[in-house]
């Protein structure tokens, strides 16, 4: 599918989570990506999980920005990411036997920090300590990563390349996460021989990737940026502590690749047509019910990297006006509304009441949260299949009144693409 040169050269576009995670953004940096130059991931870590599926190929994308599927674009893996360099391998070697091949053409900024097989311990760990009230986090490591980071004991990529003081640094932390959770079986010095040779293996990826997207901008190149998770898994807006580590909105773009936010131009939000959820934590328009089980099945909802069942509910406003206040999309992706074929009334919330009052925004109290009941709007479903659509007229015209119900209840942002199906010619563009 073309994108017609929608995409201006000089400033970079931002593909973002609008919700709670796995909108589809992936699909959506891969449309684009047939016209962009280079595609940049900013934060998180092999804990993101973006499919892809072309000529009926299912493309998984971890760590790996997923622009790269397209062989002329090129990777960056920026300061704001978290890498575990071994599943960087091993991703690279999955995607090799489909065919792609992404050598001179990936890069790893040398400040990203490092994410070690005892950060993936300590994350279960940590699950294990808070018993109930656990995270549901991937166990990917990422959370005691940033924590390392915060604490400025982190390990970062250049440290690879200075391997005797890198030794000491990793035998020190090491010493220190088994002085706070007690002895762990984890086997240092097998540890460090592997990456003495993995630092060899890693040195031609390495660069300077803050000068390396400068200069692409100012060359006119097309940069785009792929959000990994989304805006309520953020660390400071999102659903805390049912968070990611890192900052998955706008700012995170900049302060993980270095990007001023003069350079940023369109901002585009994924949002499914419903909402899921991967993990604890409040979702307000959660369906445990045969609504919930219906969206979960006929959306094949199941976690792209844990494999974890996705819970379902209704699109929420509440959270999408809260999401348009903190990134002000350009415009929209909803997508999976073919989900939605079958059902006979398709539920919109609307507003969270509270106290009898309407909220004005997202709260943060999780406790305010928890006594909130969700208004609901309730519109026709169109029951009829519109996975072959791929014009905005040939929609069934309740699917289009749904559609148009979005953008006036987030303030008239435009869906300029509808998604209706996985694969990647199923998508309505409505310029
Ligand atoms: P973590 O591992 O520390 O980032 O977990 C913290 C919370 O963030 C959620 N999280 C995600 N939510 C949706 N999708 C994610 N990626 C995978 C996918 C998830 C999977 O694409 O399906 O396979 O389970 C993702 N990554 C992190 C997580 O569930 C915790 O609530
Ligand atoms: P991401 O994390 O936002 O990139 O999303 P994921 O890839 O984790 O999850 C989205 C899932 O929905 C993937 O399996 C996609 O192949 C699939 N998908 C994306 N867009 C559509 C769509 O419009 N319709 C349907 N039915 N599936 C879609
Ligand atoms: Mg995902």
């Amino acid at each position: 599918m073309s994108t017609g040169n929608l995409l201006p050269s000089g400033k970079v576009t931002v593909v973002l989570g609008a919700q709670w995670g796995d909108e589809g953004k992936g699909k959506l940096v891969d449309i684009l990506s047939q016209e962009i130059d280079v595609c940049c991931r900013c934060q998180g870590g092999n804990n993101a999980g973006h499919t892809i599926v072309v000529n009926n190929v299912k493309y998984d994308f971890h760590l790996l920005p997923s622009g790269i599927i397209n062989d002329k674009c090129v990777g960056v893996i920026g300061n704001g990411v978290v890498v575990h360099v071994p599943s960087f391998f091993e991703e690279l070697a999955n995607l090799e036997k489909k065919g792609l091949d992404a050598t001179g053409r990936l890069f790893i900024s040398e400040r990203a920090h490092l994410v070690f097989d005892y950060h993936q311990i300590v994350d279960g760990l940590k699950e294990v300590e808070l018993g109930r009230g656990s995270i549901g986090t991937t166990k990917k490591g990422i959370g005691p990563t940033y924590s390392s980071k915060a604490s400025r004991s982190g390990i970062r990529v250049h440290d690879l390349f200075h391997f005797e003081q890198f030794e000491v640094k990793f035998r020190t932390v090491v010493a220190n996460r088994k002085k706070r959770y007690g002895e762990f079986e984890y086997d240092v010095e097998k540890e460090l021989a592997r990456y003495k040779e993995l630092a060899t293996k890693l040195m031609p990826y390495v660069r300077n990737t803050i000068q390396y997207v400068h200069n692409s901008i100012k060359e006119n190149k097309r940069v785009l940026v792929e959000g990994a998770n989304a805006l309520m898994l953020d660390l400071d807006f999102g659903t805390y502590p049912f968070v990611t580590s890192s900052n998955t909105t706008i700012g995170g773009v900049c302060t993980g690749l270095g990007i001023p936010p003069s350079k940023v131009g369109k901002v585009l939000g994924v949002v499914k047509a419903y909402t899921t959820r991967v993990g604890g934590g409040p979702f307000p328009t959660e369906q445990l019910n045969e609504i919930g089980e219906h969206l979960q099945s006929v959306g094949f909802e199941v976690g792209t990297t844990t494999g974890r069942k996705r819970r379902c509910g209704w699109l929420d406003m509440v959270v999408m006006r809260y999401s348009h206040v903190i990134n002000d999309y350009t415009s929209i992706n909803l997508t999976k509304l073919d989900v939605l074929d079958q059902l006979k009334e398709i539920k919109i919330g609307v507003n969270y009441i509270y106290e009898g009052k309407k909220l004005d925004s997202f709260p943060a109290d999780l406790t305010v949260l928890e006594k909130c009941t969700v208004e609901y709007e309730t519109l026709p479903g169109w029951q009829q299949d519109i996975s072959k659509c791929r014009t905005y007229e040939e929609l069934p015209e309740n699917a289009r009144k749904y559609i148009e119900r979005v953008e006036q209840l987030l303030d008239g942002v435009k869906v300029e693409w509808i998604g209706v199906g996985p694969s990647r010619d199923a998508m309505i563009h409505r310029p």
